[in-house]
């Protein structure tokens, strides 16, 4: 690639001779020009700028003295040349990302007009473009320097690491931040694997790639998440497998079923003032667990007389509850009413997407289970002595089906459940909610029995699940 830079100074881009950059121009991979602007200027003075027409601060650079030099470098109506690129340093340019130095490593060859003072006259720009130059003005970020050559610079050494053989190891560029996956790269180490009292994860010295290529993508996707939002929020979804779903789940971002992007969740403790939405929410998801096989009727009535406010209201309320709710903090916007009009009876109060609850029960001091209406499977009542939970569960909105939540859902409600001293969580699921079985199985789960469970009026046939807390995830 050949790279020429006009610059009233010169030497300023004597630093690309001193890097891997001047490496490659002594391999003949890059092959760069400097010019001094000046020898363009032919007063005594040898002006390069004048003040700006319309009035204003500071001085513009004159488009005669430019149209000199770049007619030297570029070769206008000469389309032999491969494909030449003519770059505008400006912070009023387009942002210069890891994107447009893909592009531009692409080019045969690269021109950069280095302009000092308030800029260049904006007629040379459009000059070269209107004589069919490729022209880009481009910023470096959202700062103002004096001059654009820091600027051409930074662009040089981008796009030339990127050149075949500039790189000693091209494998450098397969993971490294602002690459196609959309991430930040992972924090890294070496040794020793002890450094002034700070160790590294033992996962890294396990020898097991597996699992450090996935916990080294757990903490791209976490480091993403906390310092670049905007980053997370724009991550494609169909480059997400299911673990990366439940990280971000649990760090603030669902991706709901379809959707181009995530969407900012919070998964937090719910409060009385969540009753009403999550008996919404329940009524939503509840025959999603068992209308294949319980009538519709039956389905009703449990919704109408179990899964009511007052019994949101009542676990919100009771410390024996753990009640987690995942919150969508960027509702869909509504539905604008013909008019203009706010849309009447719209909800208002949180939207919540999910919900996992622990329900649990201390054993007496003999180490039995609490005696009178005793819920608890038979094949769950015969653990003596284990303070036993039952996930009484994670209900996600079929909008959020392989979004993350549940996992996500699971894990906090897990946390705190065990936190509260719980050691035995316990759940019931239709025999025939393969899918469900299937995902508490990943969260470690293992059938235990069966039971018979009332909806509505209904005998509903449940496989008992068990998992001792402190296991598996
Ligand atoms: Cl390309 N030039 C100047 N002068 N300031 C900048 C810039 C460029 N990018 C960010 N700030």
């Amino acid at each position: 690639m050949r790279i020429d830079v006009v610059s009233i100074f010169p030497d300023y881009l004597k630093v690309l001779d001193l890097s891997l950059i001047g490496r490659a121009a002594g391999h003949g991979t890059l092959d760069l020009h400097v010019h001094d602007l000046r020898d363009h200027a032919h007063d005594r003075h040898r002006t390069v700028d004048d003040t700006p027409l319309g009035g204003g601060a500071g001085m513009v650079m004159k488009p005669d003295v430019w149209g000199e030099a770049l007619d030297d470098v570029l070769a206008v109506d000469a389309p032999t040349a491969g494909r030449q690129v003519l770059i505008v340093p400006t912070p009023s340019g387009e942002v210069f990302t890891q994107r447009t130095a893909e592009d531009l490593a692409d080019a045969d060859a690269l021109v950069f007009a280095c302009g000092r003072y308030e800029g260049i006259d904006a007629r040379v720009p459009e000059h070269y473009a209107s004589r069919g130059i490729e022209v880009r003005e481009l910023s470096i970020g959202d700062y103002v320097l004096n001059g654009g050559e820091v600027a051409a610079i930074v662009m040089i050494e981008a796009i030339a690491r990127l050149l075949p053989g500039v790189l000693g190891n091209p494998e450098s560029l397969v993971e490294e931040s602002h690459g196609a996956a959309g991430l930040l790269e992972y924090p890294v180490h070496t040794r020793p694997t002890r450094w002034r009292g700070l160790e590294v994860d033992p996962v890294l010295l396990s020898g097991d790639h597996a699992r450090i290529a996935r916990t080294r993508r757990d903490q791209a996707i976490a480091r993403t998440v906390r310092r670049r939002p905007d980053m997370a929020a724009s991550l494609d979804p169909t480059r997400l497998d299911r673990e990366d779903r439940a990280t971000l789940a649990s760090l603030g971002w669902a991706v709901p079923t379809g959707a181009a992007h995530p969407v900012p969740v919070r998964i937090r403790t719910a409060t009385t003032c969540d009753a009403e939405a999550l008996a919404d929410l329940a009524a939503r998801t509840f025959p999603d667990a068992c209308e294949q096989v319980i009538a519709p009727e039956s389905i009703a009535r449990h919704i109408a007389t179990n899964l009511v406010p007052d019994l949101f209201r009542a676990w919100a309320e009771d410390d024996r509850v753990d009640l987690i709710v995942a919150e969508l903090l960027a509702p869909q916007p509504v539905q604008e009413a013909p008019g203009g009009a706010e849309p009447e009876g719209t909800p208002t109060g949180p939207d919540l997407v999910g919900y996992a609850a622990v329900l649990r029960e201390e054993p007496d001091a003999a180490g039995e289970p609490p005696t009178g209406i005793d819920p608890r499977p038979a094949c769950v009542r015969a653990r003596h002595g284990q303070v036993v939970g039952e996930l009484s569960k994670v209900y996600v909105d079929s909008t959020m089906r392989g979004s993350g939540l549940t996992p996500a859902l699971m894990s906090a409600v897990t946390r705190q459940a065990t936190d509260h001293g719980t050691s035995l969580l316990w759940l019931g699921t239709h025999v025939t909610n393969k899918r469900a079985q299937k995902a508490y199985k990943r969260a470690g789960f293992r059938q235990a029995g069966t039971r018979t469970y009332n909806v509505g009026g209904q005998d509903a046939h449940d496989v008992v699940m068990i998992r001792r807390t402190g296991e598996g995830q």
